[in-house]
């Protein structure tokens, strides 16, 4: 087996980026259920991010939804995250509550809602050279629910058009990710339900285009570290949506779920290249905490990323390349379960602290004080929600 030593500078340079929305309250359609110091803008959703980074070293950039996270001057957002000691990320498009948007948007019949939903993503664009985001993140909705409803080949040509008028708008420095989910909100077909279809679409776009991979957007038992190596071979995986699904796209705490499937995720990034600044893979959370405190369930995701992570890099190739070259199946197993069975939590503990990180960021976040400063300060006003 790889020894810590040999993974701590890898482990140094990761970086997960946390969804704005994660701290505001969401819920289910059944009911949201509110909490106490929720963040009433995105001032204060940035300064939980930033919580959640100080803690513990690992989420340098929070991510934007708009117009979720709309606001007046984003040069002062921008400013009032680096204060803090963090920066914003990925800007996400959303063309799903709009009311014009009831049969798609970019992949639209008419040609007027296709207009604004293109508008749309231009500003988000604008909005990136203000923020200085690297990637414009676009999921879309788009879909039908009843076979014959719409003529899903125009449709797909739509989405190519529409497409490449945002794509010629991203800057040098900028990328567009496109995201794939394989139902909901439309329940018979979906205009990018498939990597594949992702795939199809941003190769036609150009180098600047990417897949977003959703962990939770898959159907049951989809082997999802396959898709995680045939994207990184082909160069196209942009970034990565991730949360634990039992069901559907249940956006919960990644790693709680499946962890197996997540430590399998992670050992194809790492045999990938996708690990590092310089790969190009951006890791992103895209949760709902609904029951659960939101800053910890944030804290208690980036570790388990972190954990699974440490593991997969704890992988020992050459011993598996070896069993696998001789035919050794059993032997090959084992030696993968062995990474994946092994308790890096001690190890990274000290790590941490080395770094100058509490041991523990679970409790250093009880300790803070910070969530009774947040419930006694946070009064008034409208809390941020999903959805609004
Ligand atoms: C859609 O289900 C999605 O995964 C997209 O990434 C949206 O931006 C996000 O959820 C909203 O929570
Ligand atoms: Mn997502």
């Amino acid at each position: 087996m790889t020894s810590f030593e040999n993974i701590s500078g890898q482990l140094a340079e990761q970086a997960i980026e946390l969804p704005s929305w994660a701290f505001g309250n969401s819920g289910t359609r059944f009911r949201v259920f509110g909490q106490p110091g929720v963040p009433r803008d995105p001032f204060e959703k940035v300064a939980d991010a930033a919580k959640v980074h100080e803690l513990t070293g690992l989420a340098p950039t929070v991510a934007l939804h708009i117009p979720w996270d709309e606001v007046d001057d984003y040069g002062k957002l921008r400013a009032h995250a680096a204060d803090l000691g963090v920066a914003l990320g990925t800007v996400n498009s959303n063309t799903f509550q709009d009311e014009a948007y009831k049969l798609g948007s970019l992949a639209h019949r008419d040609a007027a809602v296709r207009r604004k939903a293109i508008d749309h993503h231009l500003r988000c664009i604008e909005i990136m050279g203000e923020t200085g985001s690297r990637d414009l993140k676009i999921w879309l909705a788009d879909g039908t629910n009843y076979a014959g409803q719409d003529d899903m080949r125009t449709r797909q040509d739509h989405l190519a058009d529409s497409l490449a008028e945002i794509y010629a708008a991203i800057g040098e420095d900028q990328r567009l990710v496109l995201e794939y989910k394989i139902f909901e909100p439309a329940f018979y077909s979906m205009d990018v339900p498939d990597w594949g279809t992702s795939y199809a679409q941003v190769v036609a776009l150009g180098p600047k285009a990417f897949v977003c991979l959703d962990t939770g957007h898959h159907a049951p038992s989809t082997n999802i570290e396959f898709i995680v190596m045939q994207l990184l071979r082909l160069g196209r995986l942009g970034s990565f949506d991730f949360n634990s699904r039992n069901y559907a796209d249940d956006d919960l705490i990644v790693g709680s779920a499946d962890p197996f499937q997540l430590f399998r995720i992670l050992v194809e990034v790492v045999r990938g290249g996708g690990l590092g600044p310089d790969s190009g893979v951006a890791f992103m959370l895209d949760q709902c905490h609904n029951i659960e405190a939101k800053i910890p369930g944030q804290i208690r995701s980036v570790l388990n990323v972190q954990e699974m992570t440490a593991r997969a890099l704890l992988l020992d190739r050459a011993a598996l390349d070896a069993a696998q070259l001789a035919g050794d199946v059993l032997g090959a197993h084992e030696v993968f379960m062995d990474a994946f069975q092994t308790d890096v939590r001690p190890a990274l503990a000290d790590w941490r602290e080395s770094r100058g990180l509490p041991r523990d960021p679970m409790a250093a976040y009880r300790a803070s004080g910070y969530q009774q400063q947040v419930e006694a300060e946070r009064v008034g006003g409208d809390q941020a929600g999903w959805g609004a």
